[in-house]
């Protein structure tokens, strides 16, 4: 029996508990590549998300100090069983990371375990500043700053940061590609950047270039592909109410996009199989 530990990494609003809610409905209900074997042991965790999305609206955001992990009982196609422990936790968890330099114990072990990486960045509300770039350039002699001093990171060093002290707390060094841990990359919300014959990666190097640059570079390229994912194909709001999740099921909305690009598919959990047939 395989126990492969992944570890979710996303910052607030990133999209992991509609995530989590929407992969279980569709092991349970609509599965692909990946099946459930049985039911997991405490479902408390996604039967409320499930339940928001049966009547149209989004769940709520997880609380900073929640962790709930499920530990999901699965199959591939070929019937090879594993366990899958599977968390969702409240982002600013990880946002902190940054403001605080240190990460703690329980997440230090839980990176040092993990053998694969699930990273969920969602683009559209990453914040980069090619605008104040542009306008220092159009006044390059003037005296007078002519951009406001910004106080928030652009994101491609957060992120950049944020991956540099990950790996160092899970102690491992970027002399060499990385193997271990296998990354996926999942692009969240991607609805939000509309219609694209890019592919995700692509998409990637667009918005935080330094981001796909540094992964690029000292990821083995076997070893790290990058998704789009909608888990819902749309926004939903808490008194949404939309139609096509109460009367076809949450199961049958979202889509992901393969790192080649392509055709959107519902199987929402073949980032998952990649990421698990490379550490199995
Ligand atoms: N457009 C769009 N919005 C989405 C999608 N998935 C989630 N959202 C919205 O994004 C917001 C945040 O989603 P969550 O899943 O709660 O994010 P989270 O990472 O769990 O956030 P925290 O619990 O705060 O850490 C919610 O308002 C959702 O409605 C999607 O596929 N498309
Ligand atoms: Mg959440």
């Amino acid at each position: 029996m395989l126990t492969p530990e992944i570890v979710l990494l996303g910052g607030p609003n990133s999209g992991k508990t509609h995530y989590t809610g929407q992969l279980y409905g569709r092991l349970q209900r609509n599965p692909g590549t990946l099946r459930l074997r049985g039911a997991p042991a405490d479902l408390s965790a996604f039967q409320e998300v499930l339940r928001c999305l049966e009547n149209g609206n989004a769940a709520s955001h997880t609380p900073h100090g929640t962790w709930s992990e499920v530990c999901l009982p699965l199959q591939d196609e070929n019937g090879r069983a594993m366990d899958l422990s599977w968390p969702d936790y409240g982002g600013e968890q990880l946002k902190q990371v940054i403001s605080t330099r240190s990460v703690d114990l329980a997440w230090q072990a839980r990176l040092c375990k993990a053998k694969g990486w699930l990273l969920l960045i969602r683009l559209k509300a990453e914040v980069t500043f090619p605008d104040a770039l542009e306008k220092l350039a159009e006044h390059p002699h003037c005296g007078e700053p002519s951009v406001s001093r910004v106080s928030t990171w652009d994101a491609n060093a957060y992120w950049v940061e944020k991956l540099q002290i990950l790996l160092h707390v899970a102690k491992l060094g970027i002399v060499k590609p990385l193997e271990r841990p296998r990354l996926a990359i999942l692009l969240s919300c991607y609805d939000e950047l509309g219609e694209s014959t890019a592919t995700p990666a692509e998409e990637l190097a667009r918005k935080l270039p330094l981001v796909a640059s540094f992964i690029r570079s000292n990821w083995h390229k076997d070893e790290v592909s990058i998704w789009g994912l909608s888990s819902l194909g749309q926004e939903l709001t808490d008194n949404s109410g939309v139609e096509v999740f109460i009367d076809e099921g949450p199961e049958h909305q979202g889509w992901v996009v393969m790192p080649h690009g392509g055709d959107r598919t519902q199987d929402l959990s073949l980032p998952l199989k990649w990421l698990l047939d490379g550490i199995a």
